[in-house]
């Protein structure tokens, strides 16, 4: 495995790179232009300029999180066409610049979805944090209205201001939008871009829904092992990958992880490992990546990838909010530096005691 940490940017991230450095083990940087909306393309010299940075910093630049996909390309409107040229053309140019592996995902309207960004949790940290009956029991409107004064939110991947302006105009344009079409939508866009994946040399790994479970009646797809695999069989191209993040599918006791990645060992590109506390009414909250501090058994989890010899790149997911951190300027919930680096440690520290037991 190659171990890699999420970064937002010299304007976005306050984390500078030299801390990111001082963590065992870290080789790449996971990247995006955040400040390019979905849609438009990636221009080359940008993305060199990010190249240059994280070399300059010690670091590689093989994984790129997210290339954002248009909402037009999920709603299979006729003018995903233009959408989906400068897609191909993102693909091709990150191809240029070394990248490998991109992240991306098909979820209509929300990215993630949480309802309080700093629950906190017995020991004191904060977390990220889903309850289930408020979803439930809010419309989106009324939901955004909550969230909106969360301190950080609308700095979140998936949750930019521009994109919540058009959030009425978006529901309406969902309504009556079945799984099937969205599965044919996923097909269209993949018949198109997987291919120019290919020829540049970049595996795309879809990340799963999160939470694994339809939200204000929105279809999702990658859910579950049958959509999962359903997903893969849209176009077989050894390009057509998947990102398997413990935390999204583990949110619900019905998907077993271990089996997921035993099943869909040569498709996984990147890993997002992190822990998920299950309550029995439905909630969630991140946890430490300790098997005992959640529901997943990281360690079990982790013997799975050893098992499978997974030589791709991982990185630990959002972390908990820890040593007063929730309280520094331009912190993003889930992406402070030290549970992050806490969860590396823990990862590497299971894959050595792997290594070194496997060798006896
Ligand atoms: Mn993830």
């Amino acid at each position: 495995m190659q171990i890699t940490f999420r970064w937002y940017g010299e304007k976005f991230d306050t984390i500078p790179l030299s801390f990111v450095k001082q963590i065992p083990g870290v080789k790449g940087i996971v990247w995006a232009l955040h400040d390019v909306p979905a849609g438009d393309y990636w221009e080359m010299d940008k993305i060199n300029q990010v190249k240059d940075y994280l070399t300059k910093a010690g670091f590689n630049n093989e994984v790129v999180e997210s290339v954002n996909v248009h909402e037009d390309i999920k709603l299979g409107r006729s003018s995903r066409e233009k959408y989906i040229e400068n897609y191909k053309k993102t693909i091709r140019n990150l191809g240029r610049a070394g990248v490998k592996v991109v992240c991306y995902n098909f979820m209509p309207v929300f990215d993630w979805t949480r309802t309080d960004l700093y629950k906190t949790l017995p020991d004191g940290s904060t977390a990220l944090f889903y309850e289930k009956a408020k979803i439930d029991s809010l419309n989106p409107y009324e939901f955004l209205d909550s969230m909106s004064k969360q301190k950080g939110l609308l700095s979140m991947p998936g949750w930019e201001p521009e994109r919540l302006a058009k959030i009425r105009e978006l529901f309406k344009a969902y309504e009556g939008l079945t799984l099937e079409n969205l599965f044919e939508n996923a097909k269209y866009f993949l018949q198109e871009i997987i291919p120019v994946a290919e020829e540049s040399g970049i595996k795309m790994a879809i990340h799963p829904d999160d939470p694994p479970w339809s939200i204000f009646g929105l279809p999702r797809l990658i859910i579950s092992k049958r959509n999962i695999q359903r997903y893969l069989n849209l176009i077989k191209n050894p390009s057509n990958g998947l990102t398997l993040c413990t935390g999204s599918l583990g949110s619900t006791d019905k998907n077993d992880i271990v089996d997921m990645i035993e099943t869909f060992k040569d498709k996984i590109f990147f890993a997002h490992i992190r822990n998920v506390k299950r309550f029995d009414n439905g909630d969630f909250i991140e946890s430490s990546h300790r098997s005992c501090d959640g529901s997943l058994d990281i360690v079990e989890i982790m013997r799975a990838f050893h098992r499978i010899k997974f030589s791709h790149y991982i990185r630990p997911d959002h972390g908990r909010h820890i040593w007063n951190e929730e309280s520094r300027t331009g912190l993003r919930p889930g992406y402070g530096l030290y549970d992050r680096a806490l969860g590396i440690m823990h990862l590497l520290g299971i894959w050595d005691a792997l290594d070194k037991t496997n060798k006896n």
